[in-house]
């Protein structure tokens, strides 16, 4: 069937995300508790591949060790029965009081200690569940006045606690790789490694850098104004895009974590286009909730709808590359002169400097009256999305 998602696909949910019960700062629970074997069989239903959760999501915090096993005995049979994998863990590091100030970086060191001891008790179990991913969302790490956090010592702190996690992974022997999530603001005022952007180049500074990646959520970079395909182009440049939540967002406000799809439909389509083309092979991850208006028949409807945007956007970004009338708008556009490097091969900066064509006898007005012909593209890349 058209547009029927499939475990190929890699599609994969988190379990807060259809297990949301609508809590908001405004208002209360719309939705009863969703049972996590329940969550795993109807997604499997609905097509998907893989289920990823927060500790906390799975074993209530403060559940004592005999509770903790049951917890995770149901969630393996539903695994089991159904097929379903998990391809990614990470840790609840913002729910519980105890990190109002943040967890790796919180000022109390304490508390650090604990969120490292939080951490390293989910990664065995992530492991143990046959994840690959471990994905850091540093949800309070960061601040909402000027003076309450010293930013380079808590990026000192910061890279205290991954280096200390991918020792850790690798003293084990586990074949585990840590994809970190930036998000400019919420809950934090300010959060630290705020894009993609920054989130790369902190990575650098670990002691093990092949260790980590990214995790970019849609939602998360268009809350900064950011185009997000820009912003996983960039990672998969640099060898960094270990994971991604995929969802909507309509512009700079809350995290709206709408549908895949919602929100923003122009760059849902460049970033499929972008990931179909780049051969990313990583899950398809959706990191949405089903807003609170929804039952559970809502909740399974957005759900479904967040694989088949995809799906038929993976279908009209095909359309879009394989049409003749787009091929010629590329050229047009002098795409397939980006790839050709600036310099020749061996080209010395003496020899640019002896070359008259490329200054002293170059046109220059006549190369700023060229139109880029972007429009006609665009035009038709609108299209394409339109279904035309
Ligand atoms: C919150 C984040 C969170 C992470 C996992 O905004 O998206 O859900 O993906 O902790
Ligand atoms: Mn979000
Ligand atoms: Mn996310």
């Amino acid at each position: 069937m058209r547009y029927r998602p499939t475990p190929e696909d890699k599609f994969s949910f988190g379990l807060w995300t259809v297990g949301w019960q609508g809590r908001d700062p405004f208002g209360d629970a719309t939705r009863t508790a969703l049972d996590p074997a329940e969550a795993v069989g109807r997604l499997a239903e609905l097509g998907a591949w893989g289920i990823t959760f927060h500790d906390d999501d799975l074993i209530p915090f403060g559940a004592s060790d005999r509770e903790r096993e049951q917890h995770v005995k149901r969630f393996r049979q539903a695994l089991e029965s159904t097929g379903m994998t998990v391809p990614m863990a990470t840790t609840n590091l913002f729910s519980h009081p105890v990190f109002k100030d943040g967890a790796f970086t919180a000022n109390d060191r304490s508390v650090r200690r604990y969120a490292l001891r939080k951490t390293l008790r989910n990664i065995d179990l992530a492991v143990e569940l046959g994840a690959r991913t471990y994905v850091a969302w540093g949800g309070r790490e960061g601040a909402e006045s000027g003076a309450a956090k010293d930013v380079p010592t808590a990026l000192d702190r910061m890279k205290e606690a991954f280096d200390l996690l991918a020792e850790y992974v690798t003293e084990q022997g586990y074949d585990l790789r840590f994809a970190v999530e930036p998000k400019p603001n919420e809950p934090r005022g300010d959060i630290l490694l705020p894009t993609v952007g920054h989130a790369l180049a902190f990575i650098e500074r670990l002691e093990r850098p092949d260790l980590f990646g990214v995790n970019p959520e849609v939602g998360h970079e268009q809350m900064a104004g950011l185009n997000f395909a820009h912003g996983i182009a960039q990672a998969l440049w640099a060898g960094k895009l270990f994971h991604l939540d995929l969802n909507g967002q309509s512009g700079i406000k809350y995290d709206q974590d709408l549908r895949f799809g919602a929100g923003d439909l122009r760059q849902a389509f460049w970033t499929v286009d972008l990931l179909e083309s780049a051969g990313y092979d990583g899950p398809r991850h959706f990191d949405f909730k089903p807003p609170r208006t929804e039952d559970y028949e809502g909740v399974w409807t957005s759900a479904a709808g967040c694989m088949r945007n995809y799906l038929i956007l993976r279908e009209r970004a095909a359309a879009f590359r394989a049409d003749p009338a787009v091929h010629d708008a590329l050229a047009a556009a002098r795409l397939p002169e980006l790839v050709r490097p600036t310099l020749a091969e061996g080209e010395s900066v003496s020899q640019l400097l002896a070359d008259r064509s490329a200054f002293e006898d170059f046109d220059v007005e006549a190369a700023a009256a060229r139109g880029m012909g972007f429009e006609k593209l665009d035009q038709l890349a609108t299209e394409h999305l339109m279904g035309l």
